[in-house]
């Protein structure tokens, strides 16, 4: 049923259109409310209206900080006329009902564009507005609440012929608490960048600002990278785009994305522990390794798929020194990123004139929490970051045999490492590095021979009489459905398991484990990725 309106609080910072819209009212017998300047504006226009503050018995106060927050008005707004009691509290504490609120928030956001300071920022945050621009949406079954001069014009038709109707008052709340979310949202961006570190960022109001990209993952695709709000140079922080580029070509769509995966892999390996270095292409490790030395880890690392690598990403858990720097510009490499770069090792890339070099400042946190944004038709995909993380107390043995020191070493690695494998991912990995990986299958036991090849072209080009894979352990990132996969690896060499496990077969799994004397634990954990 259409409600007919008979006070109105107006109160707006934007005085367009108010005198028409206050004098439109007042022809129909509404009684008006205001705020001091609004007030003003309308007694000088011959209207007349009594003042927020002869309601709330309160002046205007703190600088006009509090001039509406007060129950006389908040329940003005707030009583659900539909509710005896509701109308019952306001005539006992004599509230007026106020069924119509005409209302825009200080400029905030122009403030902010016309390059305003600081304070003059801060004192353009409205307090009072928006708590009433929220208390009349939420109470549109009894209040009209209008944010902007452009439906003033519908609403007085609609009283023309009686009452606002209800689709309308429905209408103007969504369209009001979008407008305190954006305000807010406005107010958070410039904040949050306000306090940072200082540095200048790419922020303007309303959104950031993109970099356009040469093309996309395709060259018919166009393609932009559009930085988060908080992301500025400064340590690496999950999410947060921070690296600085001291040479090579631009970066494409295909590199960041790598580029990314890459760091985010090698960032699972504390530097403190050892040497770390992942080699990436598309997206999904070709190896992975760690090592007494950068050197060490990232020759490791290229020998268990030295074909892939070429034209790889290369990201390094330490600084780059100069004796890892030689050794990776010895085969075509599109990037390296590492959190920072020696002196020597620059130069010893600068001699690759294309060569992408990427220091980021520190490492992101692979616990830290976080989104990741993915689309689809429709919509956007939005989940929180993978980070989950397990340590040796968290893994359940489940054979007989239980896995050495050596092996649960081994099988925690590639466990670190099959997280960052698109799914089915299987990982064989002995002594701290990938000894095999087989990523991005639909069926998981051709995950599992996949990599067994790879390890057997591995030990060839390297020149070793046996496939990497023997006497390995093997990750599985999801649970075995059928015991194939795991004979699979079991045939490759691998000695130890560690999968999730929660398979209705997890029984018949176990057993072929048992029978092949291998020792498995799971991990109660998945690390799906596609
Ligand atoms: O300073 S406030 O945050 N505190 C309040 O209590 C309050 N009430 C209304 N801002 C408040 N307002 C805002 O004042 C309105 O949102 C509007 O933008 C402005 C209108 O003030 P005036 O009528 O004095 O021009």
């Amino acid at each position: 049923t259409p409600t007919p309106v008979r006070r109105a609080l107006i109160s707006v910072s934007d005085k367009t259109g108010i005198v028409d819209f206050a004098k439109a009212l007042a022809d129909k017998g509404v009684e008006l409310l205001s705020t001091g300047g609004t007030a003003r504006a309308l007694k000088e226009a011959g209207l007349q209206v009594t003042d927020v503050a002869s309601v709330t018995g309160f002046p205007e106060m703190l600088d006009g900080r509090v001039k509406t927050l007060h129950p006389k008005v908040h329940g003005g707004l707030l009583a659900d006329r539909s509710k005896p009691e509701h109308v019952a509290a306001l005539s006992q504490h004599g509230i007026p009902e106020i069924d119509l609120l005409a209302i825009n928030l200080y400029p905030f956001e122009e403030t902010l564009l016309r390059g305003a300071g600081f304070e003059a920022c801060i004192e353009n945050i409205d307090i009072g507005g928006p708590a009433m621009i929220r208390a009349a949406a939420k109470n549109h079954g009894s209040v009209t609440v209008l944010v902007d001069p452009a439906d003033y014009a519908g609403v007085l038709e609609e009283l023309g012929t009686g009452g606002v109707s209800a689709g309308t008052r429905q209408r103007l709340a969504a369209k009001a608490f979008s407008r305190t979310a954006a305000y807010d949202a406005a107010i958070s961006r410039w904040f949050t960048d306000a306090v940072g570190d200082g540095e200048p960022t790419w922020v303007s109001f309303g959104g950031t600002l993109g970099e356009s990209l040469r093309y996309g993952e395709n060259p018919h695709q166009r393609a932009g990278f559009y930085r988060t709000p908080e992301s500025r140079p400064g340590p690496a922080r999950p999410g947060v785009a921070t690296a600085r580029q001291l040479q090579g070509k631009a970066l494409s769509y295909n590199n960041i994305n790598d580029t990314d995966a890459a760091f985010e892999l090698v960032a699972e390996f504390d530097p403190n522990d050892a040497a770390a270095v992942a080699i990436i292409k598309h997206a999904n490790p070709c190896g992975v390794a760690t090592g007494a030395s950068l050197r060490e880890a990232y020759e490791l690392a290229l020998r268990c798929d030295p074909v892939s690598a070429f034209g790889g990403i290369v990201a390094l858990n330490q600084t780059l020194d100069a004796e890892a720097a030689e050794k990776i510009v010895e085969i075509f490499t599109e990037v390296i990123v590492a959190p920072a770069a020696s002196p020597e090792a620059i130069e010893i890339v600068a001699a690759k004139k294309n060569l992408r070099l990427l220091v980021t400042g520190g490492l992101p946190d692979p616990a830290a929490p976080g989104l990741t944004v993915r689309s689809v038709a429709g919509g956007l995909l939005v989940q929180s970051r993978d980070n989950g993380r397990l340590g040796a107390t968290d893994l359940r043995v489940v054979t007989r045999r239980a896995p050495s020191e050596q092996e649960l070493h081994d099988l925690l690695f590639a466990w670190r490492v099959a997280k960052h494998v698109k799914s089915n991912a299987i990982v064989y990995a002995r002594d701290g590095a990938t000894a095999g990986i087989g990523a991005g299958q639909m069926s998981r036991v051709d995950s599992a021979r996949i990599a067994a090849h790879k390890s057997e072209e591995a030990a060839k080009a390297a020149g070793i009489a046996r496939p990497l894979a023997e006497g390995s352990v093997v990750a599985s990132d999801a649970f075995f459905p059928f015991p194939d996969g795991l004979l699979a690896a079991a045939a490759a060499g691998a000695t130890a398991v560690i999968q999730p496990g929660g398979s209705m077969r997890d029984e018949d799994v176990i057993a072929a484990a048992d029978e092949k004397g291998l020792a498995m634990v799971f991990t109660g954990m998945r690390h799906f990725r596609h």
